[in-house]
């Protein structure tokens, strides 16, 4: 009786004093086990008379049910410990910051090209993009620049020293050359936007040798000078954000377009300074015209059935205007005050719904 007692006593107590998993299980092995104290004392049962395992089989099985019990107890306490200390240890401060702050910023010429890019999407136009080194037919004759024409002068244009296939490559001075390589490999209708660098010998407070240029191109049948005077407006009042944007149409000349527009836009003045909307005086935003018929015959297709209209403007021009700035040479000096200053988020990609330039 006192020996069940004491076993039970110091088998609670050792379970009770066990302090890792493998510690218990021993003690398990030790008192339950094949070999175990208490297993040992279960097989005693089969050799007493029934009178005496009416008396000690409850006791054994009270001893056997109490260490089980005591053992499964403290298996659990120390297993959720040791998750306890496992969740505090490789706890997360939600509090902090997922990423540090993004280093550097998008160049306002980057932000206003994808300000372009999400604008004219969602008006059917796509992207297109071309060589910056160019022919002279890409460059220049298909667009029904004459080789007379000042353009083609070794002061304006970019050539290279050496010629490629019989050719003297030049740089693109203007992203026209896209539309031609465009019109030459697919199917009319097309409609699509060239954003790009663009090169010309000139270099003054508004001109840099290297600037950015983005124009369109739609190619269909039927088009005519409204449809294009309805997508600039289109355009501009997506890009300004502003509804009073007025346009007046000049007559212009360009060698690729006939007839030739340029598009004045309203301004109005705030704090002094110039923004686009409403109508206290004009600003030229931008060229265009109806693609001439040379053009689209250079390209293979008949202009008696295909017709088109084209715009182009300067992008650096664009992103002074809406974000204002006054210098261009600012835009490519590298200076790391003026791009923290004017520069955007990576992470604000423009949107329509969230207003292009959010
Ligand atoms: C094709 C047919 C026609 C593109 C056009 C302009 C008018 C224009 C200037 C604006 C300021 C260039 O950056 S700038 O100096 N561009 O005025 N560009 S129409 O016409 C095309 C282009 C390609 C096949």
């Amino acid at each position: 009786m006192t020996d069940l007692n004491n076993l039970k006593t110091h088998l609670l107590s050792q379970v009770d004093a066990a302090a890792t998993l493998d510690s218990v299980e021993a003690i398990r092995v030790h008192a339950l086990g094949k070999q175990g104290e208490i297993t040992a004392l279960l097989k005693t049962l089969g050799k007493m008379s029934p009178e005496e395992r009416l008396v000690e089989g409850p006791r054994i099985h009270d001893l056997r049910e109490s260490v089980t019990a005591a053992i499964a107890a403290r298996k659990e306490a120390l297993e959720s410990a040791l998750l306890e200390a496992r969740l505090a240890s490789e706890k997360l401060d939600m509090t902090l910051p997922v990423l540090p702050e993004p280093q550097g910023s998008v160049h306002p010429v980057s932000q206003v090209m994808d300000e372009l890019a999400e604008i004219f999407a969602d008006l059917g136009f796509s992207v297109a993009t071309g060589p910056e080194i160019e022919d002279d037919w890409h460059n220049f004759s298909a667009l029904n620049i004459p080789e007379t024409h000042p353009a083609r002068a070794m002061h304006d244009t970019f050539y290279f020293p050496d010629e490629r296939n019989g050719h003297r490559m030049l740089l693109r001075t203007h992203t026209s050359p896209v539309q031609i390589r465009t019109m030459t490999s697919q199917e009319p209708p097309i409609r699509i936007i060239a954003p790009g660098r663009v090169y010309r010998s000139d270099s003054d407070a508004t001109h840099t040798p290297m600037f950015h240029q983005i124009e369109g191109l739609v190619i269909d049948r039927g088009i005519n000078l409204g449809h294009l005077k309805w997508t600039l407006e289109t355009f501009l009042k997506a890009f300004f954000e502003r509804d009073d944007i007025v346009l007046r149409l000049r007559p212009s000349y360009f060698p690729f377009t006939e007839p030739s527009v340029e598009v004045d836009v309203g301004y109005s003045v705030e704090k002094g300074q110039r923004v686009i909307g409403g109508s206290e005086g004009w600003m030229e935003v931008l060229g265009s015209g109806m693609v001439h018929p040379n053009v689209i015959r250079a390209c293979g297709l008949d202009p008696e059935e295909w017709q088109g209209f084209a715009f182009g403007t300067g992008v650096d021009r664009l992103a002074m205007l809406k974000y204002g700035m006054n210098d261009l040479r600012a835009f490519f000096d590298g200076d790391l005050r003026w791009l923290r200053h004017y520069g955007f988020s990576s992470l604000d990609v423009p949107t329509l719904s969230g207003g292009v330039g959010a």
